[in-house]
This record gives C-alpha cells, structure tokens and sequence, in this order.
C-alpha cells in the first residue's frame, strides 16, 4: 500500500514512522511519502492562502500549489506502477469516519491525503480531481481540529492495522468495538495477571475454562457497555 501525505506541515506526520505504522514502512508493507505543500508554490513567501471570496473570517488554501502538488503526486505514483488513487480530505463537514471506512482504506492500493489548514482548501481542488481520481470528505467526529494533519494521523492508523499482515495476530481484529465479527457492539473489559490485585479480583468465569460461558459472559459484558456509552448502537436513540 502507498500513502502520500501533503501537509504544510510534514513533521506532523513524523509519529507514523513509530509503532506499528512505523514497523509496516520498515517491512515495505506501507510506502509512506510525506509532501510539503509549500514546495509548490513559486513566490518569495511560498504563499498557500488568501483572504475567502464572499468575506468572512479566516483564510482559504490556494487551489494552484494543491493542483501541482497533487499532479506531482499521481506522476509518481503511475511511475511506480500505481493507478487509481483515493484522495481523502479530511473536513469537519465530511462524511463520518467509521470502521467501515477504515476497513475499506486498508483494501486500498494507493491514497493521497490532503492535510487543508486555516479555513480549509479551495472546494474547487476536490471538484477538479474528482475527475482524476476518487475523491472522499472525511470527518473523524463532531467536532472541529486546526488543520487535517491529527485527522490523518487517526485515519492512516485505524486502515493501516486492518491491513493483512501488519498486525501479528489478525485474529486480534475479531474483538475489537465496532468489529463486524462483534456485531458493530462495543468490546467488553479485559484482565490479565494478577488474578488478586489492590483487593479487585478477576471475574471467576474467566478463570472457569469453559470456553463457550466465557463466550457468553463476554458477549453479555459487550452488549451492558453497548448500551450504556452507545444506546444508538443497538439501534435505540441516543
Ligand atoms: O476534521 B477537522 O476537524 C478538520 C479541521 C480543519 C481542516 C481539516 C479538518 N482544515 C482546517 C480546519
């Protein structure tokens, strides 16, 4: 899989070379480029916005640096035998991230996330490459962040341990919130060693080896939580 990231602000993105996003890059399961986007401007100042057509407060991000910066960007990835990307921009107006997105970004050969700062991109630069590639509005939840930088963070994290062989055990997957394989519930609590600790014991069905109880148990715990934090996931009102 191949991500690029542009960003006016590249060393945001350094934390993916840690950790599990990290360890794919090192295995060549992920090929991460990071691009910055001032790179692509051609005044003194390396100017990437302007005062919003219409008024108001804030900046807008200029379309021509995106566009050669994203033209820039599907050059290489043709050269290096990729086609069809999925350009994702992460706005607070989009459509929500879910696991479902997540799981399907992680099928995906090659994605271009554009990182907008200010008041956001130019919404021609979506229109124009919307022609040129798959173009998704992404917001990670309700509420709005400074840039897409920390959206992107999030994003490529929850698709790239969804991508065969990046996690160890892909078992792993099967219990986790919003798992299909959990029916889209919440995943209950979890206890390791000590079985005694600070006077709170380990729930003794745990400690039973009757594998399907400790199925039962676990699936009853996952639907209380459920219904606590996320009524609206049972189908129920929130
Ligand atoms: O997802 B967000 O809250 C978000 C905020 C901004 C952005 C992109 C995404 N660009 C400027 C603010």
């Amino acid at each position: 899989m191949r991500i690029d990231i542009v960003s006016v602000f590249p060393e945001y993105l350094e934390p993916l070379r840690l950790s599990l996003v990290g360890k794919a890059i090192e295995r060549g399961q992920i090929d991460l480029h990071v691009h910055d986007l001032r790179d692509f401007t051609s005044d003194k100042h390396r100017t990437v916005d302007d005062a919003p057509f219409g008024g108001g407060p804030g900046m807008v991000m200029l379309p021509e640096p995106w566009a050669l910066c994203l033209e820039s960007i599907l050059e290489s990835g043709k050269a290096d035998g990729r086609s069809k990307p999925t350009l994702v921009i992460p706005v607070p107006s989009g459509r929500q991230f879910t696991q479902r997105q997540a799981e399907d970004l992680a099928s995906l050969d090659w994605m271009i996330f554009a990182c907008g700062r200010y008041e956001g991109i130019d919404s021609r630069v979506a229109d124009y490459f919307a022609e040129r590639c798959e173009v998704r509005e992404l917001s990670i939840g309700d509420y709005v962040l400074a840039g897409g930088e920390a959206a992107v963070l999030v994003m490529v994290e929850a698709a790239a341990r969804l991508v065969p062989g990046v996690l160890g055990n892909p078992e792993s997957h099967n219990d986790d919130s919003f798992s299909e394989s959990n029916e889209g519930f919440l995943e209950g609590p979890i206890y390791t060693r000590p079985e005694q600790w600070r006077g709170l014991a380990v729930p003794p069905i745990l400690l039973s080896g009757d594998h399907a109880a400790v199925a039962n148990w676990r699936k009853e715990q996952s639907r209380e939580r459920t219904a606590k934090y996320r009524p609206d996931l049972l189908g129920g009102q929130e």
